[in-house]
Order: C-alpha cells, then structure tokens, then sequence
C-alpha cells in the first residue's frame, strides 16, 4: 500500500477530493501553511494500493494548477529600510508537491 502526501493550493482542494472520491478512492483534507510563503494551503492524503498508484497521481495532476504569485521580498538586514523599495518577485506555486511513501502496515479498528 502506498500513502500519496499531496500539498495543494486551497482553491484545488475541493475539486481534487470531487475527483478522488467520485473515482472510488479514499482521502482526507487537512488545512496546512506553506513554510516560506506563510500562506494557507491543502494538504490531501490517500492512502491507496499499488496499482491505484498512477490513476490517484493522474487526477492530482489533472486538478491541480500552477499559479504565478508576485511576493515583496523582505528587507534585508544589510540595508536601511527607508531607501529599500522592495521589487515583488515573481514566484510559481505549484500545481501539487507530491510524496508517495510505502505503508508498512494498515489497520482500521
Ligand atoms: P510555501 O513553502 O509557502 O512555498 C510557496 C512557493 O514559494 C513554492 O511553491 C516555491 O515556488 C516558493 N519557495 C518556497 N521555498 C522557497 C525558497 N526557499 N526560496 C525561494 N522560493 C521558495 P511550491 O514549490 O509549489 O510549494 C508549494 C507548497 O508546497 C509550499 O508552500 C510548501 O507548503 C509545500 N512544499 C513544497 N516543497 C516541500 C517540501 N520539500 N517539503 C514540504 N513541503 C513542501
């Protein structure tokens, strides 16, 4: 059995488990924050055999855009913040980071 991690941006989440449980697969939601950008994201588990792995992975992949985000760097520490205009740079967000990881053992009691 494998465990699919897939962080997602929040707008994709309820149309990817739309996705998920209407083709028979099992998924849990969790609300997460991204680390470097400390903005609310989706983090979707399943947890799914192996040979469900691929079609799991395709409807992430069909649900699940890329996005461009400009974010204003922060000041840096070398420089004094009253003649730093901070230049937004551009970021692209994904689409879904995925790990796939092996289950040792599944259990429901
Ligand atoms: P965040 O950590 O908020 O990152 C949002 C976006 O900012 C990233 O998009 C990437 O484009 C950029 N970014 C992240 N760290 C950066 C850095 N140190 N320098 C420059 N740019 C950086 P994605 O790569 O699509 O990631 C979307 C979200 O997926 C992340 O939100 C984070 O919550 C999660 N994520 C991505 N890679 C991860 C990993 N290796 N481990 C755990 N979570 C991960």
């Amino acid at each position: 059995m494998k465990l699919v991690i897939s962080i997602v941006h929040r707008e994709d989440a309820d149309g990817l488990l739309k996705a998920l449980t209407d083709a028979g697969h099992k998924a849990t939601l969790v609300s997460t924050t991204g680390g470097f950008l400390r903005e609310g994201n989706a983090t979707v588990f399943v947890g799914t055999e192996r040979e469900n792995l691929e079609e799991v992975l395709e409807l992430i992949k069909d649900n699940c855009h890329t996005r461009t985000r400009y974010v204003s760097p922060l000041v840096p520490v070398t420089e004094p913040s009253e003649f730093y205009i901070p230049e937004p740079v551009e970021l692209e967000v994904g689409g879904a980071t995925v790990f796939v990881v092996d289950v040792e053992r599944h259990e429901k009691f």
